[in-house]
């Protein structure tokens, strides 16, 4: 870690490296700190430049250091003090000002950022409040919606609108450092601006907070930061800035210590060490120039959408003509959708389609270096593709599939080249879900595997490597949640009731209201195929209302009746007939916290069975499963996270 000084005529510059995000450790707190008292003490210097080298400006405060005791010298106090100096610094911001790093910058006179920069205050995704002036300065430099907008949602600016909004005073293009430097000797030519800390904010009424506090509630699902970060902000604009910086630096110091800040940090560092496991660092992936996916129904064509937002052209194979143009219309809708949504211009939409080729012929995944099949689930189909791919593909090309229940080594038996074959099991709609499942074979290569973790990363995806069982990890723990919310439907709680104690606990929907929006039939049809390979399988609930015709919304009914073109769930009469006599007893009424600690007590100890068996290589990745697969509660940290002081069965 350095800070380093230069000087460059009366501008100094005051350069920080410490790799790999140029966070804010008490080692660069105290280079900062004494940096000011060196410029201050020389006369020659009449403004300071903050740069950083590296990849990006200061990425925050160290993250690491959260769970020990503060040193000195203190962010706030360094903050006040750069403000304080008797030069104005000016910060020159490339890639992410973040956290500490634009609390630091908003304590500067100036913000430069180049043109590809971004600014924010992503605290809530720590479950914690920016803690060095975050939520009091932000508002005087840019009002308070955009403050309150920063500060509860976490997500950062790119230069141009933080130039609109006041966060930085110039967006430059050309080599930062020179930019900046000019920029600051000619500030020395005007006269300066207020520090920040003095300006003021133009207030607003109560109507706005009332009406923001109702939005933050309902986005944050039960993660406290956002509210909390809120109220600071308000705090800010209704009393002086002393007391609304002892308020945040109070708030943040609180939930730095709460359980909701210790598992989103367990999260951050899961998905940090998840895109680039131990066990494969010193292994290279294989090139990933061109693509194939074979089958262009709902995850063939969200998996070639996916390739295609990371720049791969695409080989789309389908069975006939027919199913050719199904393929293609389903990825136009994809990219219809993205431009709908703003996430993309139709230009944008264009190339991405041009970028595909679809056809029926196998021979156009000559020089491809990956293809994923999603096809029908069924094993004969499946081995059938392979036998296609294994003949005219490349013999060093990496063959993966999407397979959610079937063996791969099955599939894979007699392909030429086994060690190149892998399962990537994406979740739908597969261009938005961040999770896949990365699964070996004996057979498959380190290189094939990291190969499919370099994917993983290509496409923004969340990569977890799991042995091979049936459901994997994600669909084997949905079973014994799916088991477990039936098992107390049979002991007479409420359907709605256990819907209602999931959301409580933070889920977006609770375990009855999910299948009735997959379709119950899914499951029913793969506990079926087992049945009829001789399995014992014991009839569900669910059987019983999808041998009645109840599928879900698709059926206008499932665990619940929906009105004709209403997704909202109804308490179904025919339900309760039908699943009359599966209930067992009457057990006493159960509290919610109950109801959701036993649905996840069911989960935590599905992912203890996994990790006895090496299914899954560490608990925080079963964590990851759940919370980028199945819609865990971010906040709780996953089903291990949650219970990891659960007395051991
Ligand atoms: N502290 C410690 N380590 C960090 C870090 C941080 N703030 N940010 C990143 N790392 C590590 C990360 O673990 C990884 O390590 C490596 O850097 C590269 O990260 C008072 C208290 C900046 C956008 O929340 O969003 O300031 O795995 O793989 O994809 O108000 O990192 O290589 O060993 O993510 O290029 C607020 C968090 C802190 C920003 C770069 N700041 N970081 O993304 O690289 S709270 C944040 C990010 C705060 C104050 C409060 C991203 C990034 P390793 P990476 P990337
Ligand atoms: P789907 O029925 O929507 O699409 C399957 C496509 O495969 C169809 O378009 C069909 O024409 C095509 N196809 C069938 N045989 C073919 C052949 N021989 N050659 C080329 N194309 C052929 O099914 P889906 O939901 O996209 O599922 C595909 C695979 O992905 C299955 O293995 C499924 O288990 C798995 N999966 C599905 C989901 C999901 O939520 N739907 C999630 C994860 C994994």
């Amino acid at each position: 870690m350095t800070v380093s000084i230069a000087r460059h005529g009366e501008i100094a510059t005051v350069t920080i490296d410490n790799p790999p995000v140029n966070a804010l450790g008490q080692a660069l707190r105290r280079g900062l700190w004494d940096a000011v008292a060196e410029l201050d003490a020389d006369p020659a210097v009449r403004a300071v430049v903050l740069l950083c080298a590296g990849r990006t400006f200061i990425a925050g405060a160290d993250v690491s250091e959260f769970g020990k005791p503060p040193v000195e010298p203190h962010l706030p106090d360094l903050v006040d003090r750069i403000e304080g100096a008797a030069k104005p610094w000016i910060a020159a911001i490339h890639g992410s000002a973040l956290g500490g790093g634009f609390e630091v910058a908003m304590g500067c006179r100036f913000r430069v950022a180049d043109e590809a920069a971004s600014v924010g205050l992503p605290e809530v995704n720590l479950g914690i409040v920016p803690g060095a002036s975050g939520t009091v300065r932000t508002p005087r430099l840019a009002g308070v919606a955009a403050a309150v907008e920063l500060v509860t949602t976490g997500r950062p600016a790119k230069a141009a609108r933080a130039l609109a909004i006041g966060l930085v005073d110039a967006v430059v293009s050309g080599d930062l450092r020179t930019e900046a430097l000019a920029f600051a000797r000619q500030a020395l030519t005007r006269p300066l601006p207020l520090p920040v800390s003095q300006r003021a904010i133009a207030p607003v009424d109560a109507a706005f907070w009332a009406e923001q506090e109702t939005a933050v509630a309902r986005r944050s699902r039960g993660a406290a930061a956002p509210l909390r970060a809120l109220a600071c902000v308000r705090m800010a604009a209704e009393a002086s800035f002393a007391e609304a910086l002892a308020h945040e630096r109070a708030t943040f110091l609180e939930l730095r210590g709460s359980e909701q800040a210790a598992a989103l940090r367990h999260v951050f560092f899961a998905e940090r060490a998840a895109l680039r496991p131990a066990h494969l660092k010193e292994v290279a992936a294989l090139p990933l120039r061109r693509a194939g996916v074979v089958g262009g129904g709902t995850m063939g064509a969200g998996i070639a959408a996916a390739l295609r937002d990371a720049g791969l052209p695409v080989v789309l194979i389908e069975r006939d003509a027919g199913a050719v143009a199904r393929g293609l219309a389903n990825l136009q809708a994809i990219f219809d959708g993205g431009v709908r949504r703003g996430k993309l211009t139709e230009d944008q939409a264009k190339a991405r389609m041009a970028g595909v080729s679809a056809t029926t012929d196998y021979a156009a995944l000559a020089d491809t270096d990956l293809v994923v099949e999603a096809v029908f689930e069924e094993i004969g189909v499946k081995r059938a593709v392979f036998a296609e791919l294994g003949r005219a593909c490349r013999p060093d090309a990496v063959l993966a599939t999407n397979t959610s229940y079937l063996d791969p080594r099955l599939i894979a038996e007699g392909l030429p080249n086994p060690g190149r074959f892998i399962g990537l099991h994406f979740f739908s709609p597969a261009n938005v879900m961040k999770l896949l499942e990365i699964i070996p074979t004996p057979d498959t290569t380190p290189e094939t595997l990291a190969t499919g973790f370099a994917l993983g990363r290509a496409l923004g995806k969340i990569p977890v490597q799991a042995g091979i069982c049936e459901g994997f990890i994600g669909n084997r723990i949905l079973k014994r949640y799916r088991a477990a919310a039936e098992a107390l439907v049979r002991q007479g709680v409420a359907i709605a009731e256990i819907d209602a104690a999931a959301r409580d606990y933070g889920f977006a929907m609770g375990p009855f209201e999910a299948q009735d929006l997959g379709g119950l039939d899914i499951a029913f049809l793969q506990r079926e195929g087992a049945r009829a390979a001789g399995q014992q399988v014991p009839e569900t609930l669910g059987d019983i209302l999808v041998r009645a015709g109840r599928k879900g919304q698709k059926t206008g009914g499932g665990w619940y009746d929906y009105a004709p073109g209403q997704r909202r769930p109804q308490p179904s009469a025919e339900v309760t007939e039908l699943l009359a006599g599966q209930r067992l007893s009457a057990v006493a009424p159960m509290k919610r916290a109950a109801i959701a600690s036993q649905l996840v007590g069911e989960m935590a100890a599905e992912g203890d069975a996994i990790l006895d068996q090496g299914i899954a290589r560490q608990g925080s990745d079963i964590d990851l499963v759940e919370i980028h697969g199945y819609g865990f509660p971010r906040w709780r940290g996953g089903p291990m996270f949650a219970t990891r002081n659960r007395q051991a069965p």
